[in-house]
């Protein structure tokens, strides 16, 4: 008897609520709603019959005292709330962050202080500007939320994957969300920065350059979450337990690498499954392929002028390039389990960045001050009142004796007389803390100066980091900068946006500047003098270091014939790396031979080159042709992405025009060991870069 057909356990149809949820249950307080066997009403009466409504005779009228029909359809009809302003589209899953200990002489923040502490994390990755159903791999920054449910109260570092922001200050965020969302008039585009009052934007609102250039960079089109850095861009104070004070930024160091999609894949997979973030970081985890990153901090010191080396601190446009400040990790965080209700943890999942633990404190950064008093106030309309910290997915892990009391959806029994301070009624408490006691105490910094509508001088340069940021990458990386812009600003209907734009570049790098003119087929800007800049080669994301291929997917084209002992035993090989083997073949069902049965995963009328890290063609199927795979192989072989065979499995990528000996397409004679380890290390290198020139236009 053959033995059992290899399930795909990746395969969407099999992310299903089982581990996953058992291991959340127990990181959200009060989870379990639903109890008992029957289906009851909301006030647990048992029903009889859910499917038809009562009525007046078999064919007559629904009658209004049909109770279990109007509850029924109230609360369906209540079901949604406002989706969020900004960063309405995204995706959450629980972890836990282990501390190394090595931030102790900067903070005296609990779960950073003591080496080995775990503190549990829920972290929501996101989109900015589309809506909630929008895709998930257009272009745009992305959110990167953790909320620590400390001992010592909830902690939210919301950071986004790119270290700058588009404006100075808060004052400014709602004409830049404006400028960004969709025209009011049509609601298009949907989820694009490729449009007119965008570009016009942030042509006129120049501090924008420097955001902009890492919107147009790979980092504005991730492969995945598990492969973007975090970064909480502003400059916070840490204060340690001897009371010194430094000035600090937070990074997100993703353990398996930072890689990107390539443009046309990020398009055609906005239509192909556009949920693919999400469904790869759920996917990972179901399949035990968990998401890592190493928490870092540069420390600067905390001067009176709040500057360093030159660069404002409080400037939200700047970074600190980690050659003067370098990152040091002080902990890990795992995200291993996948939330058990969207709507009750990833939708209802409220940060704000007043949420803060005694050892972390503010700046003045005009941005982060507007963005304390934003974060709340946004809740009370989302969240309809201000009691959602009583939300499961809310609740802090430390005590919570708060003073707080009714509001809108209230929902704890509230005991005693005095919710007010002090009292002689209920005892005199709750009591106030001290220090000693963990109270968070504010660092009694000075504050001197006139009440002003205005901006430090050192806010005034907006091209230099922009210049630092374009001259840091590679020339490859620094192609896809100059496709990007052109892609975008072909989109712009007004050709003054396009001029105005044109000229910003022109302060940024001349070259560039002059290949989007000539990809837009306007004059070139006049060249400008250019500040000189020390390039940064931490900005660059291309490592020549093969990384963790954990969560990455493989693709092997099969049919009747195909070595499926050959696919059994690289399926092995690159499961002991975390990485998922899937089988495409020209229809659905199964493929057997003598010894083995195999599931096809994709059909190839059900699939495109998008879903696979790397695809390779399987000995025995080399006499498979079909239009359609032709296609995957060449979209692979363009998006620089490892190709491969074993035995004939050759003679069809010859077929669909991949020459076997071109870069990065990998043969051998057996799917054995070394096979499997080069396509290992071909996987961790993201893409096969030698290949670029091949595939894509050199530059002008
Ligand atoms: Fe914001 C949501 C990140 C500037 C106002 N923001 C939101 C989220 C992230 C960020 C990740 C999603 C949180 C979640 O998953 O629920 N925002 C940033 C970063 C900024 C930034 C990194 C600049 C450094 N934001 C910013 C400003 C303002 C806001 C300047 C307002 C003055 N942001 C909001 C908000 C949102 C929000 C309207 C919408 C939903 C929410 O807060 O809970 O309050």
């Amino acid at each position: 008897m053959p033995p059992k057909p290899h399930q795909d356990q990746s395969a969407p149809a099999k992310v299903s609520p089982t581990g996953a949820t058992e291991r959340s249950l127990p990181l959200v307080r009060d989870a379990r709603s639903q109890s008992g066997d029957h289906l009851t009403t909301a006030n647990g009466l048992r029903v009889d019959d859910t499917d038809h409504s009562l009525k007046a005779g078999r064919r007559g009228p629904s009658l209004l005292e049909d109770f279990h029909l109007r509850e029924k359809i109230t609360h369906f009809d209540h079901e949604r709330i406002p989706e969020r302003v900004v960063h309405a589209r995204g995706a959450a899953a629980h972890g836990v962050f282990t501390s190394y200990g090595s931030a102790a002489s900067a903070t005296k923040a609990g779960f950073l202080a003591e080496k080995g502490k775990q503190t549990p994390v829920f972290v929501r990755f996101s989109t900015v500007l589309g809506s909630r159903g929008s895709a998930d791999t257009v272009r745009d920054t992305r959110g990167f939320a953790v909320k620590f449910y400390t001992d010592e109260g909830t902690f939210d570092l919301v950071g986004n994957n790119m270290p700058v922001f588009f404006i100075q200050d808060a004052i400014k965020f709602p004409d830049v969300i404006h400028a960004g969302k969709p025209h009011p008039d049509r609601e298009i585009p949907q989820a694009q920065s490729a449009h007119d009052t965008f570009w016009d934007f942030v042509s006129l609102h120049t501090e924008a350059t420097h955001h902009v250039f890492w919107n147009m960079s790979d980092r504005g089109i991730p492969r995945s979450y598990r492969t973007m850095e975090g970064f909480g861009v502003h400059t916070f104070r840490l204060e340690n337990a001897a009371g010194e004070t430094v000035l600090a930024k937070w990074h997100w160091k993703p353990v398996a690498g930072v890689h990107s999609l390539v443009w046309e894949e990020a398009q055609i997979t906005a239509g192909m499954d556009p949920d693919f973030h999400r469904r790869d970081m759920a996917d990972g985890i179901e399949n035990g392929a968990f998401l890592e990153w190493e928490l870092g901090l540069q420390l600067l010191p905390d001067t009176p002028d709040e500057m360093f080396e030159g660069i404002d601190l409080l400037d939200p446009t700047k970074i600190v390039p980690e050659e003067l400040a370098p990152v040091q990790l002080v902990g890990r965080m795992t995200l291993n389990a996948n939330p058990t209700n969207y709507f009750a943890e990833t939708e209802q999942v409220a940060f704000h960045l007043g949420n803060l633990v005694p050892g972390i404190q503010v700046t003045n950064d005009p941005l982060l001050q507007g963005r304390l008093f934003s974060y709340l106030d946004t809740q009370l309309t989302r969240l309809g009142g201000p009691n959602f910290t009583q939300l499961p997915i809310n609740r802090p892990h430390a005590d919570v004796n708060d003073n707080l009391r009714d509001g809108m959806h209230q929902t704890a029994v509230h005991t005693g007389l005095a919710p007010y301070l002090p009292n002689s009624v209920d005892g005199g408490g709750p009591r106030t803390a001290d220090a000693s006691e963990g109270a968070y105490v504010t660092l009694p910094t000075p504050t001197t100066g006139e009440k002003v509508r205005g901006a430090a001088v050192s806010f005034d340069d907006h091209f230099t980091q922009a210049r630092l940021f374009y001259v840091s990458l590679t020339p490859l990386e620094q192609d896809h900068v100059v496709e990007a812009f052109t892609f975008e600003l072909a989109k712009v209907f007004e050709k003054g946006i396009r001029e105005r734009m044109l000229a910003n570049l022109a302060r940024v790098d001349t070259a560039l500047a002059g290949r989007v003119a000539v990809g837009l087929g306007l004059p070139v800007p006049e060249a400008v003098d250019l500040p000189e800049v020390a390039p940064s080669p931490a900005l660059s994301q291309i490592s020549p270091v093969p990384g963790p291929v954990a969560g990455r997917v493989v693709g092997v084209v099969a049919g009747p014939g195909a070595d499926l002992a050959g696919i059994a035993s690289l399926r092995d090989a690159l499961a002991a790396q975390g990485a998922v083997l899937r089988i495409i073949s020209p229809v659905a069902g199964e493929l057997a031979d003598g010894t083995h049965v195999e599931i096809v995963d994709r059909a190839l009328y059900a699939t495109r080159s998008v879903e696979f890290d790397a695809v390779v063609v399987a000995g025995g199927a080399g006499s498979l042709r079909h239009p359609k795979l032709d296609v995957l192989l060449q979209e692979a072989f363009r998006h620089l992405k490892p190709l491969g065979a074993w035995g004939d499995g050759a003679l069809v990528l010859r077929a669909a025009g991949v020459a076997p000996e071109a870069a990065g397409v990998l043969t051998a004679d057996e799917a054995g060991a070394g096979f499997a380890e080069q396509l290992v290390t071909a996987l961790g290198l993201h893409r096969v870069w030698d290949r670029a020139p091949q595939v894509v236009p050199q530059p002008a």
